[in-house]
Parts: structure tokens; sequence; C-alpha cells
């Protein structure tokens, strides 16, 4: 359950948070699949509780199963699988299994919730369905964190055969829908054995939407562990791909000054994260943007945009992991939800003439710094890195990937001025953190490499952009 189902050529998942089915099918084929992305994580798209103000977090409290949010209905969910799948992007469900609402009211497709009395009733699931009420206090415990109520949460009883057969039939519609996987939200308040279970009983990916015969669907289990806990990620790591919460973490340091970037010379296994086939990567995710979950103050978004490029460009062009690109909207509050109309639904994006998005949306995706370098990762393939460069302050830093694409990073409060060698062929490229390539022109710099190999960089400290890519797929 480690396989992506990416098409080749292609690579990273951005996780589209909060946006609409519609949306995300147009976004597919309009923008996704033309610069090579891969996958999509979309946001829990089963009924949740009604949270009055409508944080974003309602989603992650359950009412049922029925296909209805503020994302759309059943039937643009299923119009977005197929859409996206026949472009080459795969759908990857947040499914969040490990608990219902907590609150009373009702959800998003019309069912009743009572938390107060465990009812349920579109499911149904009634008060023998979960673990006895407790708070989760001891994260070195791992009975409380499993059994416990995470943050309040009515815990589901997943030891009884009636709770998993109810998630694997929800996780089994999806995957008749055409769906590529899933984000498992909260995995480490669940016992392995019975996520093992429940996995187990998965279908393989449907044949009708392109995936192969005997496909296993993707999964990646969020697990915090940043070290020091009671539960660790390596209890996972046989059901399939986890969350590596340390890259986030270190990867924010180092960007912003407070590491050396020579260091990031065997970032990876080298830094104790777990292997690269199981690690799913991100620069930021949508609870640690905002001071939700793990990560802390080091986390860089798109609020700090220069860093943020910089780290997203180094996450792609080094070969570690699966990579997840955040797409966000505009926040200055952490319980904020998305943009709203005044009956609460849900604004699509705004599609600025030069690509951008505006109308509260982030579209960090959409920056060209980091779709070209979604490019880069595309052209690398599978070359390793080589010609290796470093200066002796440690903060400025350069590599190829074979003789296929070739980066250099200047996070030095001082200039860039350097002649290295790449690796590359020679000819003109296209810097593509500056422009792209467009018929047989750059719209933004050039680099040229000579018939040695060697080029001439220069990264003034003030650059927008802390970084110059090249790759061969954009050769003039
Ligand atoms: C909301 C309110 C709460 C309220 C609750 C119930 O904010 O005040 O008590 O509702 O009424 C998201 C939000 C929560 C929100 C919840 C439900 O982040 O604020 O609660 O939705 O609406 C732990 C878990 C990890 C979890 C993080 C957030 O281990 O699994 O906390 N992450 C996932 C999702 C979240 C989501 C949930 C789980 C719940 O990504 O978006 O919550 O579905 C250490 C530990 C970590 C721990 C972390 C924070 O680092 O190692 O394991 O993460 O502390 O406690
Ligand atoms: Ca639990």
């Amino acid at each position: 359950q480690w396989n992506t189902h990416w098409w080749s050529g292609r690579s990273g998942i951005v996780h589209l948070f909060e946006w609409k089915w519609a949306d995300i099918a147009t976004e597919c084929e309009t923008f996704l699949a033309p610069n090579g992305y891969a996958g999509v994580q979309v946001s829990p798209p089963n009924e949740n509780l009604v949270i009055s103000g409508r944080p974003w977090w309602e989603r992650y409290q359950p009412a049922s199963y029925i296909l209805t949010t503020r994302s759309g209905n059943r039937a643009a969910f299923t119009d977005m699988v197929r859409r996206c799948n026949a472009v080459g992007i795969r759908i990857y469900v947040d499914a969040v299994i490990n608990h219902m609402a907590a609150g009373n009211g009702v959800g998003t497709g019309g069912s009743s919730v009572s938390a107060s009395s465990l009812s349920f009733p579109a499911v149904p699931f009634g008060s023998g369905d979960f673990n006895p009420s407790c708070a989760i206090n001891n994260y070195n415990d791992p009975n409380q964190v499993r059994n416990c109520w995470l943050v309040g949460l009515p815990d589901l009883r997943l030891s009884t055969e009636y709770v998993r057969g109810k998630i694997v039939a929800y996780m089994n519609d999806l995957i008749s829908l055409g769906v590529a996987g899933f984000r498992v939200d909260a995995v480490k308040h669940m016992w392995p054995a019975d996520i093992q279970n429940i996995f187990g009983r998965l279908n393989n990916l449907n044949t009708a939407h392109g995936f192969a015969a005997n496909s296993r669907p993707f999964i990646t289990q969020e697990v915090i562990d940043l070290g020091g806990e009671g539960i660790t990620k390596d209890e996972y790591l046989h059901l399939g791909s986890v969350t590596e919460f340390r890259y986030s973490a270190e990867i924010g340091r180092v960007f912003r000054g407070y590491d050396l970037l020579k260091y990031l010379r065997n970032f990876g296994e080298g830094w104790g994260f777990m292997a690269s086939a199981s690690a799913l990567t991100f620069v930021d995710n949508h609870d640690n943007q905002r001071g939700h979950g793990a990560g802390g103050d080091n986390v860089l978004t798109y609020k700090v945009p220069k860093q943020y490029k910089m780290a997203t460009a180094f996450h792609l062009a080094w070969p570690y992991g699966i990579p997840r690109i955040m797409s966000s909207f505009e926040f200055s509050d952490g319980d904020q939800g998305p943009p709203a109309n005044a009956d609460g639904s849900l604004r699509s994006p705004t599609i600025n003439a030069d690509g951008s998005c505006s109308g509260g949306w982030a579209c960090e995706h959409r920056w060209r710094q980091i779709f070209n370098m979604i490019k880069f990762r595309n052209a690398a393939g599978t070359a390793a890195v080589a010609n290796w460069w470093e200066n002796s302050g440690g903060k400025q830093i350069a590599f190829s990937r074979g003789n296929r694409a070739f980066i250099v990073f200047n996070n030095e409060n001082f200039d860039l001025n350097q002649s290295l060698q790449t690796g590359m062929a020679a000819g003109t490229y296209c810097n593509i953190a500056a422009g792209s390539k467009s018929g047989s022109s750059c719209t933004g710099s050039t680099i040229t490499v000579n018939a040695s190999g060697v080029a001439s960089f220069s990264i003034t400290a003030g650059a927008t952009d802390g970084f110059i890519a090249i790759h061969v797929d954009a050769k003039l």
C-alpha cells in the first residue's frame, strides 16, 4: 500500500485544502495535468457536523459516511474523480475514521448528530460503538492515546466487527468511485492491528479508472512522531507510508537560517527520517501552518514566501520521500474557515490572468517557482545527486541530478557569484525559478552551460527568489 499509482513522468500530491470538487476537476484538467503534477489530496468527503462560524476543522468531525459536504455531493465527487483520473491525476481521500463529531446538531447532508447521546443515526453508530469517554493528556501512554477521546472527539471502538465493517464499506465505496488511496487521519490514535484489519479488507483499485489489475490503494498514515513519545512511526511502517513530520520541522529550521544548508547533503535517512519509500514529505500541512498539530514555530508557510519557495524547491529537487504540496486559503486566525459566501457555501478561487489565485486562496501549487520545480523533479527522474558544491559559510549549496537538472541556493546574507560544474550538456537553459520556457525562448533569465559543463551563477542576498534551477526539459 505504498504505490502512489502516479502516471510515469509525473510527481507530487497537491493538498487542495477545502476546495470544491467541481473546481478540483477543472484544476486537474487545466493546470495540474499540464504542469506535471501527479495527484490531489482532497478534504474529507464524508458528511461532517456543521459548526457555528464554520471553522475549517468542522470537517474533522464526521456525522456520517454520506458523501455530502461543502465541497460538493456524491455526484460532484464522482465526476471529479473520473475527470482527474482521465488526465492522470490521482485522488487521495482524507479518511477520518478514528472518531465521530464532538457536538450536537445537524450534518452537512442534513443528518442528525448527537455526541451527548452518542447517536449518529445516519451510519448508524450508537453508544455501544464508542470507547468510554476519557481525555488524552499523556502521549506516553499508548492505551490512553488510542482508547481515549482525541480533543474530546467520541472515539470509535475499532476493535469491533460492526465498526470496522462500516469503515471498510465507506472506504470501499470511495475505491469503487475511482480514488487511488487515502491519507488516514489520526492514525496514532488507532491500534495498528485494528487498522491492519481495515486496510486488509480494502478492495483493489477500480480498473475502470485506469488502475492495473490487483492494484492496492495507496495509504499514507498521519502519525506525528517528532521523537520522545510512547508511540512511534515504526509501529505503522508495515501498513503503508507515514507522514514524516520531522521533514517539515527540519526543513523549516534550515531555510529560516537556523542551520547550514550544507547539512542537507544527507537530508532524509541520514537525518534519522524513515526510509524514503515510506515517507510522505511536506514543508507545511494544514495543521502546522496554523499552529495545530506539531512542528512548532519553524514551520514555513505561504506567509514567508521567499523561504517557502526555497524550501519547496529543495523539497522537490531532492530525491527523498513522496512529496506533498500544501495549497492553502489565506488566514489570519487559526480557526478561520475557507472563503465562503454569506449562506455558508464555499467560494471558488479566482484565477488571475497571470495564473495566480485570489479571492482568499493562496494556491501555492500555482506559484511559478513551485510548479516549475515539479517539472524539474519529473525531468530529473531517478538520476542520482551529483556535483555537490557548498560555500565555506555553508548556506550556499548546489547539486545536480545526474546530467538532467541542476540547482543552486543562496541562503547567506551576502551575494552568490560562482562558476559551478553543473554536469549538464552545453547549451542555454531557462532559469525556471525566474520564468518558464516558452517556444524557443525563456520568459525569465537564462543560464549558459559551456562545453565543460560549467556555468556561472549570481544570486544576490536580496533576490526575490533565493535559487536558480535548470533542467533538460527547459533547454533552448
Ligand atoms: C476542535 C477544537 C477543539 C475541540 C474539538 C472537539 O479545536 O478545541 O476540543 O474540536 O470539539 C482538527 C483540529 C482540531 C479540531 C479537530 C476536530 O486541529 O483543533 O478540534 O479537527 O474538529 C494530535 C493528533 C493528530 C491531529 C493533531 C491536530 O495526534 O492526529 O492533534 N491531527 C489530525 C488532523 C487535524 C484534526 C484531527 C486529527 C482530528 O490533521 O486537522 O484536528 O480529526 C503532539 C503529539 C501529536 C498531537 C499534537 C497536538 O505533537 O505528538 O500527536 O497531534 O501534539 O496535540
Ligand atoms: Ca482511538
